[in-house]
């Protein structure tokens, strides 16, 4: 086996399968080619959160604490950031080894936080990319990932075009209301998996995933149809742009009640526009359902006309059989209330 030592900003030691596969290389590395960053963020994790399920449940999450505000929420605080500016995101680990992951975001190899292809952070490390394209992202953990993100090691994180928020692409729709719908499913069961549970050839059915608990943007079902960080308020003639992530391990179908969705944009990317003639948004009627599964996301535009509560459903359901989880229970609904 050759030796191969980079010095400290590659692996370094024997090189063999496990390298990348069970015991992944691990440590703190500096970043290569960096530079001076317009926007920095300094994350933090796993960090324990417990989350009120309701009905005296408590549930434990892991989540990412943001070091500068020192919030520790789930799902992990938001970045934001603008187009064309270099970003730094520092990650401090602590128990165990993670790594950040920008989905949809395509840096480095040695930037794009997936372990098996890189490197996880046994210490400290700061990932250096640049923002090229505005839409709707979002980081998460990519060590054993199944778990991990099941466990909520997940924030959204947004590029806004040139100009800044107000817009969702250069030149896409302008909006007026801002709205997040992050949806995930919970089986309690992960609550009792350790950190690396299942990495090196054991079974510990991570395969098997029975959701108990329904949430929308960290808010559990019960609560979601008066929630403000769910339900939506706007007034008749606004334009409302909802930034819509999966983030269950559901296929998980959406409909909106009595207003018209237009799916304005998919997986980050625009539909339509100057240099995207090829394709065009997707008109919903109101009513119509749209699918989604892991990590998949939409851009919903509403142009509501007349006041109303306009009601919107969740459904989560298995990937396989189609069916609504936790044997019909699988469902999260809110509103877009819509004022003269
Ligand atoms: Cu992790």
């Amino acid at each position: 086996m050759a030796k191969v030592d980079f010095t400290e900003t590659s692996v370094s030691g024997d090189l063999n399968f496990d390298t990348f596969g069970c015991n992944v290389y691990d440590g703190s590395p500096s970043t290569p080619d960096r530079r001076r960053p317009d926007r920095r963020f300094e994350r933090q994790g796993a960090k324990g959160i417990k989350v009120n399920m309701g009905r005296g449940e408590e549930l434990e999450f892991w989540t990412f604490k943001d070091r500068k505000s020192g919030r520790t929420t789930f799902p992990a605080p938001m970045m934001r950031a603008t187009a064309g500016e270099i970003i730094h995101i520092n990650l401090k680990a602590n128990k165990n080894t993670h790594t950040i992951h920008m989905h949809g975001i395509e840096p480095t190899p040695f930037n794009d936080g997936v372990g098996h292809t890189s490197f996880e952070v046994g210490g400290e490390y700061t990932y250096q990319f640049q923002a090229n394209r505005p839409g709707t992202y979002f980081y998460h953990c990519h060590k054993n990932t199944v778990l991990h993100f099941e466990m909520g090691m997940y924030g959204l994180l947004i590029i806004d075009p040139s100009g800044g928020p107000g817009r969702l692409f250069e030149e896409g729709p302008a909006y007026d209301v801002e709205a997040f719908w992050v949806v995930d499913d919970v089986d309690p069961r992960y609550r009792g998996i350790n950190h690396s549970a299942g990495l090196c050839g054991e079974d510990a059915q991570l395969n098997i995933f029975k959701p108990k608990h329904f949430m929308v943007t960290g808010i559990p079902s019960r609560r979601t149809k008066r929630n403000r960080k769910v339900k939506i308020s706007a007034r008749v003639g606004q334009t409302i742009l909802s930034r819509f992530v999966n983030a269950s391990y559901s296929r998980v179908r959406t409909t909106v009640y009595g207003l018209t969705t237009e799916i304005v944009g998919i997986d980050s990317r625009e539909l339509g526009g100057r240099h995207r003639p090829w394709c065009s948004p997707m008109l919903l009627e109101p009513g119509e359902s749209f699918d989604t599964v892991t990590a998949q996301r939409r851009d919903l535009i509403f142009r509501p006309t007349e006041p109303g509560r306009y009601k919107v459903v969740f459904e989560f359901r298995d990937w396989i059989t189609g069916e609504i989880q936790d044997g019909g229970r699988g469902i999260a609904e809110t509103v877009i209330e819509v004022t003269p």
